[in-house]
């Protein structure tokens, strides 16, 4: 079975939170408690099937950029889908999360698909951020928002799955461009850049910063 469709995905969140042991969890199935699998993780990839289709996630992970806030524009470039995470155990991770969703619905005008994770619900004794509460803030901004555990692996295949769903649905709907999930590389005329007439052709409907943003190329 060919591979349909790549789906670009972004982990985002504060550091600490658990994004690299996520990552790891879904793509290796194990869990490193050790801290400093985060330097040379950047990316893991699996393929899932929804539909009988072959969707290849191709996960892209800080490598420690979120702990100064300086995620450049390239790592939300193209993708369709993110984790937001924070630790249900750390309060402050819990109010950086509208930041981040700020920073992921301005630095990309493609429709972003993004889950509310609270990671670390292992750590039931320690939470200070109730599920309740959390589903309130998710449900207030239209998100869905889902508990998981990278550590005992619970729910981490969901949140990856549920959101790969809804981005398939978007893709056969036609929300999002077909060819941004192709798994293609762009064609020369788009790689140009700023000035290539495309750009900015296929935009949804958003924040646009002036000039145009690279996302839509
Ligand atoms: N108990 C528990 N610890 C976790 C979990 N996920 C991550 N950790 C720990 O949290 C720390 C930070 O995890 P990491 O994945 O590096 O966070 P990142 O900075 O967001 O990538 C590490 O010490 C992990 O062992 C979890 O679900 N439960
Ligand atoms: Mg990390």
């Amino acid at each position: 079975m060919a591979t349909a469709y790549t789906f670009k995905y972004i982990l985002i969140g504060d550091s600490g939170v658990g994004k690299s042991c996520l990552l790891l969890q879904f793509t290796d199935k194990r869990f490193e408690g050790v801290h400093d699998i985060t330097i040379g993780v950047e990316f893991g990839a699996r393929i899932i099937t929804i539909e009988n289709q072959e969707v290849k996630l191709q996960i892209w992970d800080t490598a420690g950029q979120e702990s100064f806030r300086s995620i450049t524009r390239s790592y939300y470039r193209g993708a369709v889908g993110a984790l937001l995470v924070f630790d249900v155990t750390r309060r402050d991770t819990f109010d950086h999360v509208t930041t981040w969703l700020e920073d992921a619905r301005t630095n990309c005008n493609t429709p972003i698909t993004v889950m509310l994770v609270g990671n670390k619900c292992d750590l039931e004794n320690r939470r200070q951020v109730s599920r309740d509460e959390a589903q309130a803030f998710a449900a207030s901004k239209g998100l869905v928002y889902l508990e998981t555990s990278a550590k005992t692996s619970a729910n981490v295949d969901e949140a990856f799955i549920k959101t790969a769903q809804t981005v398939y649905t978007r893709v056969r709907n036609g929300e999002i461009d077909a060819g941004l999930v192709s798994g293609k590389p762009t064609t020369g005329a788009n790689r140009q850049g700023a000035g290539a007439k495309t750009a900015g052709a296929a935009a949804a409907p958003g924040k646009k910063p002036a000039g145009g943003c690279p996302c839509s190329n």
